[in-house]
Formats: C-alpha cells, structure tokens, sequence
C-alpha cells in the first residue's frame, strides 16, 4: 500500500507541466488581479509546476526571466510583454531550445508568428473605441478640453488604447490639448494630472488608460479644490474594485472593462500545446463597460 502509495506521488509529480510566467510588475490593480488569477490557476492541484517571476516594468528583467527559464528547461514559457517591440532574439532562443511560448494580457510586434503559440487578451483598440464612443455619446457638442494619461510608453495597451479612443472621437469637438505617460500607476497618474492642472486652467475631461491612474488624477484634481467626476469628467479603462467604487461614488464617469483572469485560459492552452493538440493563434478576451448605475449593480459581486 505504501510502496503504491509513493510510487503515485512520483508519477504524479513527474507528470506536472512546468511553466515559467515572467509577469510585467506589479503597478496596478489590475495586474494585481491578473497575478493572483495566474497563481491561483496554476497549481500543483491542477498538474503546474509554475516559476513566477516579477519584472518591474522592465523588458531587460523580463528578458533575463525568459533566458532562466529557457535554461531551466521548462515545458513552457509563458509572459506578458511590457513593451511590443524587441522580443524576437529571445523568443528564437525558446524556439530552438524546443520551448513553446504562449503570450498572455499584451502582444508582441514581430514579423513572424511562429515564435509563439498563442496570445490571450482583450481587444485594446476595441477598449479605447468604447470609452471613445461614449465620450462622445455624453460631451459632443460642449467644445470640452481633454487630456490623456497613456499608459507605459511602447506597451500595447498603451499604443492600442490611445489609437482606439482617438478614432472614436474623431470628428467630434473634444478637443486633446495634452497626452502623457504615467506608466500605468496611481502615483505618475497623480503628478502628471497636477502637472496638466497647472499648465491648463480649461480642463473639462480626463481620459486615463486605467483606473490607478484616473484614480490618482482624482487626487490631484481634489487637492486642487476641484470636483472629480463634476468639474472635471474621468474616463478609465480595467473595472477593478478601487476603480469601480470611485464611480459608484460618482468620481469616475464611465470605465471600460479589461478581464484581468486570464489563469483559466492559460492553463486550457499550456495543457493543449503539451498534449500537441491545436490551439487559436489569438484568444480575444471580452470585456465590458459600466456607467455609475452599472457600477452600483455590479460591485457586490466583483471578483477583484
Ligand atoms: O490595463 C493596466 C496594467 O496590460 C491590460 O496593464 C494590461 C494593463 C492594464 O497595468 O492596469
């Protein structure tokens, strides 16, 4: 019974996948609920041995992870890119080391679409279209002055959402007097927004790539003595729970949904490719949007 009993263990142990999962850092809510969603799907119990490492904001980091995990030997490799541009030297190492690589949350810019298996994510144009469309929907016609909090600078949510939102707009009055970085934390949100407030005595409409941000605008434009979601309208992008309640609380005007769970899909695809099975070249994730009543409805049941 014993012998038995051990022997299971090690066949079972010998059957887990391992996976190495270089993650982008740890700068939002979102991302927060994303690591969490990878953790918790991941297990031991569900056949994963995953090595998680954190690459705070930085492709070099995460570069390093990939090549750790190339000599480790993994059965997988998976990663979500910071940046979109620079990734194929690295991706050809796995690719010759026999390692498959599935892409989760951001995509990469390359030429050739064999260096990775898969890519697990939402539509950020499309997000950036939506939180546009609205904008417009709501402010066409009050000649209102906007200004936008980019995410991190090269990073496809970033390049996706701006673009999305611009062609949304287009035509409209709102009119875009400035656009920075603030790297997609509530802190570079908040500078950046008191550096807009002291440069525009006009500002009618926030625009942020995700909620930390527009959650750290909304400090600034409070320690400004102004209203958030009156005087000056925010619209964000990612529906976590900090980002929800300020529009519950009528802080944030409208935010469009960016699913951070993406651990199920990745395990689903992981296991596949293993089993040499064929999977989707692109998983579009689905998201959707809220305005403050939805808000209200929809925050005692949120997940993150
Ligand atoms: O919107 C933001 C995070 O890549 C979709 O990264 C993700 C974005 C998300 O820092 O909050």
């Amino acid at each position: 019974e014993e012998t038995a009993a051990g022997g299971d263990e090690m066949s079972e142990g010998d059957d887990l996948i391992t996976i190495g999962f270089s993650q982008v850092g740890a700068e939002s809510g979102w991302r927060a609920a994303n690591t969490q969603s990878i953790q918790d799907t991941l297990t031991e119990e569900n056949g994963f041995s995953l090595s998680f490492s954190d690459a705070q904001q930085k492709q070099e980091n995460q570069i390093q992870a990939i090549r750790s995990y190339i000599s480790q030997g993994v059965d997988v490799i998976a990663f979500s890119p910071v940046v979109e541009t620079g990734w194929d030297p690295v991706l050809q190492e796995a690719q010759s080391a026999g390692i498959p690589v599935i892409l989760t949350d951001r995509a990469v810019d390359s030429e050739d679409d064999s260096l990775y298996e898969s890519f697990i994510g939402s539509d950020f144009v499309l997000e950036g279209e939506m939180a546009g469309e609205w904008a417009v929907e709501q402010y066409d016609g009050e000649g209102y002055t906007m200004v936008e909090l980019q995410g991190t600078t090269g990073s496809a949510p970033a390049i996706d959402r701006k673009e999305g939102f611009a062609a949304a707009i287009e035509g409209s009055d709102i009119e875009v007097v400035d656009s920075q970085t603030g790297n997609f934390t509530r802190t570079e949100g908040k500078q950046v927004m008191e550096g807009f407030l002291q440069k525009y005595d006009d500002i009618d409409l926030v625009f942020a790539h995700n909620d930390d941000m527009g959650l750290g605008a909304i400090e600034a434009i409070e320690a400004a003595g102004m209203v958030p979601g009156e005087d000056i309208k925010i619209i964000t992008i990612d529906a976590v729970k900090d980002g929800m309640q300020a529009l519950a609380d009528g802080k944030i005007n409208y935010i469009v949904e960016c699913n951070p769970l993406l651990g199920p899909d990745l395990a689903e695809i992981a296991q596949k490719v293993i089993a040499g099975e064929p999977v989707e070249k692109r998983i579009v994730v689905e998201d959707l949007a809220f305005d403050q009543e939805a808000a209200i409805e929809a925050l005692p049941d949120r997940q993150y």
